[in-house]
């Protein structure tokens, strides 16, 4: 014998098959709100170093970016192993950017950028950097060599804005 009207269990099933549905998506949303800016890097190693803890930062050199496609300063000696973090203003009119990297890999990506020139990524040891803004790298320099940064908006490295990284050994 039935007591429950059919409608409404259908209704009752509908709405649990919903929640089943949605509970993911719910969970999902949880875990997103938590999230809010990027307070931590992902953890990156590279030939020119690792992403550095903001904590442990041991060193702060401020970069200016500018439309003579210059930065200043452009050559910076470093300590190996110190971790760095950088201030990059950019006090142009035009978008600019700081990437550090090997002098091959700057060259490449450039090449790279010529092409794509809409193409964009988001790596610890680079900063897009707007007009009138400031952006921030915290990176940490563990092997001895010479490193570069460049700016790898279309033509910017070409018109020589690119500068010199020296890690010294301890
Ligand atoms: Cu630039």
């Amino acid at each position: 014998m039935r007591t429950t009207d059919p409608r409404s269990l259908a209704g009752e099933t509908l709405v649990f098959a919903l929640a089943l549905l949605l509970a993911p998506l719910a969970a999902f949303a949880h875990g997103d709100e938590h999230k809010g800016p990027r307070k931590t890097q992902p953890m990156v190693e590279t030939d020119f170093g690792r992403t550095g803890a903001p904590k442990k930062a041991t060193r702060t050199v401020r970069i200016d970016m500018s439309d003579r496609m210059r930065f200043t300063p452009d050559a910076l000696e470093i300590r190996q192993g110190a971790t760095v973090r950088f201030i990059v203003k950019n006090s142009g009119k035009t978008m600019h950017e700081m990437v550090i990297g090997t002098l091959q890999e700057l060259q490449d990506h450039a090449e790279v950028m010529k092409k794509h020139p809409a193409m964009e990524h988001d790596e610890p040891f680079m900063a897009h950097v707007a007009p009138g803004k400031t952006e921030e790298i915290v990176w940490q320099f563990t092997k001895p060599g010479e490193f570069y940064f460049g700016c790898l908006i279309p033509g910017h490295f070409e018109a020589g804005m690119v500068g010199k990284i020296k890690v010294v050994s301890k």
